[in-house]
């Protein structure tokens, strides 16, 4: 019993120079340091019991780690698990140095029979973390006995490097005498790579009130996407289509699609039915334009001019733009007509009386516009009757108007053949001149 009492000395300055570092049992040195205290005042029995009760905890966390789906326990409980692996190593090396021990004063002082197992070391970390996918290379392990020798390695267990997970493997090897050391290797699998999502090609660019359909993305791990964003095609714009895709460890991975929504289409422009014939110098009044869009009302300007005061024809342009600049034109034609005759006023007397045998003049007419007034007469003097002047003036547009004054050449209305009497008249015409004209007569 001796040997016990040397064990804090062992473990710590014989048994311990041949351990595992802080680094291969994936802990921090002074929670070794913490551990190897704890274990250097236990007992081989407490060792062993220790031992048995870590091997049961370990296989605990496991099956709850199996059973389990929540990322943020797992990784709660693969933290505890660590602990213990650590812990369970430590105790290992700490039997195994006292079997060690107890070997050396068998065989030194005893002779007795080999109870003592083999020592099983291995090659590589005790603990080992590898990312989902990775290959695993099993590094093996050796074991010598006092009595036996090197001894070959027996592995069981196995590791998935396709599914997240931790595994046990466990080394073995039995001597001669049929004492079994083994040594274990935790391998951690984890996920930490977030799944890569693909956007799926697509049309994105749509027609303002067109139908826009989501291609879709893609995660290179099969996880599920989520979808997040609008596109509202009644709105021209640019959006963002979100895909989302969370593995089973909590990783998430995003991609983005810009959807544009674009209006290249012109408005619709309506000429607006109006009066669009007018008399020369009337008035003419635009009945304009309407136009729609789809992005609401466009505005509508007008060019042109109608001169209402010179015959003709004219165009009037209506353009309707859209908030996206397509531009569409639309045509009014207005003619500006001239249906209206020259009025023609007699000037002086008419009908007009002429005594017969004396002379006539005719005193001519004006009219309302700038037309030359041209006239024919048959008034014959010398002889009684009823005669017209007739006069014409034509305008540019080819409407003619017309007067006549009706010249009466009538008798002397005195019957002894004698006479006096005087006339006078005045004629004007275009231009100057100047008419004169006597009469004379007898009378009584
Ligand atoms: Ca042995
Ligand atoms: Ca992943
Ligand atoms: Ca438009
Ligand atoms: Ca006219």
């Amino acid at each position: 019993m001796h040997i016990l009492r040397l064990l804090p000395f062992l473990i710590l300055f014989t048994g311990f120079s041949l351990a595992q570092t802080a680094e291969d049992l994936n802990i921090s040195k002074s929670e070794m340091i913490e551990i190897e205290n704890r274990i250097s005042s236990l007992s081989a029995v407490e060792l062993s019991e220790r031992k048995d009760f870590l091997t049961e905890e370990i296989n605990n966390l496991e099956e709850s780690i199996k059973n389990t789906q929540n990322p943020s326990t797992i990784k709660s409980f693969s933290e505890s698990l660590r602990t213990l692996l650590a812990e369970l190593s430590l105790v290992q090396q700490a039997i195994v140095a006292i079997v060690t021990v107890n070997a050396i004063s068998e065989v030194t002082e005893d002779k007795k029979a080999d109870t003592v197992p083999p020592v099983v070391t291995l090659n590589g970390n005790a603990n080992l973390t590898l990312e989902k996918g990775d290959t695993y290379n099993e590094q093996g392990a050796s074991a010598s006995d006092l009595a036996s020798g090197v001894l070959e390695v027996t592995i069981s267990g196995t590791v998935d490097t396709s599914t997240v997970g931790t595994y046990i493997l466990t080394y073995s090897a039995t001597d001669a005498s049929g004492n079994t050391g083994t040594a274990t290797r935790t391998v951690n699998v984890i996920d930490t790579t977030a799944p890569v999502v693909t956007v799926t090609s697509g049309a994105d660019t749509v027609e303002l009130g067109g139908v826009w359909t989501d291609a879709g993305a893609t995660a290179d791990d099969g996880s599920t996407v989520v979808t997040t964003g609008t596109v509202n095609t009644s709105t021209v714009g640019t959006y963002t289509i979100t895909y989302t895709s969370t593995d089973a460890s909590g990783n998430a991975g995003t991609a983005t699609r810009t959807v544009t929504v674009v209006d290249t289409t012109a408005p619709v422009i309506t000429v607006t039915s109006g009066t669009d014939t007018v008399e020369l110098g009337g008035v003419w009044n635009d009945a304009g334009a309407g136009a729609t869009d789809l992005s609401g009302t466009p505005t509508v300007t007008t060019t042109g001019t109608v001169d209402t005061s010179t015959v003709g024809t004219y165009t009037i342009t209506y353009t309707a733009s859209d908030a996206s600049g397509n531009t569409s034109t639309a045509t009014r034609t207005v003619t500006v007509v001239d249906t209206t005759a020259p009025v023609i006023t007699v000037i002086g007397d008419n009908p007009a009386t002429v005594v017969v045998g004396s002379l006539y003049i005719d005193a001519g007419a004006t009219v309302d516009g700038a037309e030359t007034v041209s006239s024919t007469s048959d008034v014959d003097s010398s002889t009684i009757g009823t005669y017209s002047d007739v006069y014409t003036a034509t305008d540019v547009s080819g409407n003619v108007g017309t007067a006549t004054r009706i010249v009466n050449v009538v008798a002397d209305d005195d019957d002894d053949g004698t006479g006096t009497g005087t006339g006078t008249g005045t004629g004007t015409g275009t231009g100057t001149g100047t008419g004169t004209g006597t009469g004379t007569g007898t009378s009584t």
